[in-house]
């Protein structure tokens, strides 16, 4: 029997191979090993809301204000790490104990659609990656950008400049390598609409129609880590948050979930526009700043934006 066969790469190994800088390399992996306590968390923990007592009644935490909790841990015992953004926090945090050289700031989204842990759907983390000490940079100066999936296989995907790589939680506790340099293709067969359609915008409106006319299957499971995780795996496809008359500029945020996505699709050869700019261009100045978003398939990305410049 060949041995080799049986040897299964791990992240680790992965990052050094693929030549990933050490803080780098450090930072992703350590969001990989923070991951593995927020499964537990989740598939473990009591039900309940921030707020209210557990079954011994004691007081309990959301599943994000834990994976917050975990994440930010994590990332300040890599000693890389200098700023951080996190969705469940109000401002910047600065890590004092660092040893500033060579550092790195991270945004980041600990649970996204942590809502949809309650009715047993799909969730996950994203985090973008910048070097140096501002984390309220444009998505383009992303040096890396990584997801986990916490599904019914937990995932890891992280792009570093080279090439988008999946990895799976196996039942030893170690990401092995599932898929390396995914590719999105030119175009999709799927179609993932987030808002509601009464409030579409006409150039919103026309998009969709011509998704449906051009015979693309909806998929939208209302968690953005799954969908998009669809539409990469897949191998094309078009998520979309719009812009709506009640929410002008749509509802997903720029610092940590449209940026380092859209960096992770760019990676894998597809695009990101709000429509009219990509969306690795646009400013980033504000923690709750957000955007409309068509991300996905270069064709149907640019599609989008022929509606938009009509
Ligand atoms: P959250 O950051 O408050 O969890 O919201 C983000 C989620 C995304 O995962 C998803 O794409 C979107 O909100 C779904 O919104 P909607 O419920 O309006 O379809
Ligand atoms: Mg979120």
């Amino acid at each position: 029997m060949n041995m080799k066969k049986h040897v299964k790469r791990g992240l680790w190994n992965h990052l050094m191979k693929s030549g990933v800088e050490m803080g780098l390399a450090s930072i992703i992996y350590e969001v990989g090993v923070a991951s593995k306590y927020v499964n537990h968390a989740m598939r473990t923990g009591d039900l309940g809301l921030a707020g209210t007592s557990n079954l011994y009644g004691e007081d309990q935490l959301a599943l994000d204000v834990v994976a917050d909790e975990i994440i930010k841990d994590r990332l300040d015992h890599t000693g890389r790490v200098s700023r951080i953004i996190s969705e469940e926090q109000s401002e910047i945090i600065i890590f004092e104990r660092q040893n500033r050289s060579g550092g790195y700031s991270v945004c980041y989204d600990p649970l996204d659609g942590s809502s949809l842990v309650d009715v047993n759907l799909s969730v996950g983390t994203i985090v973008a990656i910048y070097a140096g000490d501002d984390p309220l940079l444009s998505g383009c100066h992303q040096v890396g950008a990584m997801y986990v999936l916490y599904g019914p296989r937990t995932t890891l995907v992280y792009g570093a400049g080279n090439g988008v790589h999946e990895f799976t939680l196996n039942n030893l506790g170690e990401y092995v390598l599932t898929k390396e340099f995914i590719k999105v293709k030119e175009s999709g067969r799927i179609f993932s609409p987030g808002g509601i359609r009464r409030d579409y915008l006409p150039e919103h409106e026309a998009v969709v129609k011509k998704l449906e006319e051009d015979g693309y299957k909806l998929r939208y499971s209302g968690g953005f880590v799954p969908d998009i995780n669809q539409i990469l795996l897949k191998g094309g496809g078009l998520f979309m948050y719009p812009a709506t008359t009640t929410a002008p500029q749509g509802k997903l945020r720029l610092p940590f979930e449209l940026n380092p996505m859209a960096y992770l699709v760019g990676l894998a050869g597809g695009a990101a526009s709000d429509g009219r700019r990509p969306i690795l261009e646009l400013d980033c100045y504000d923690l709750d700043q957000r955007s409309p978003v068509y991300i996905g398939s270069r064709e149907e990305v640019e599609m989008a934006k022929h509606y938009f410049n009509k």
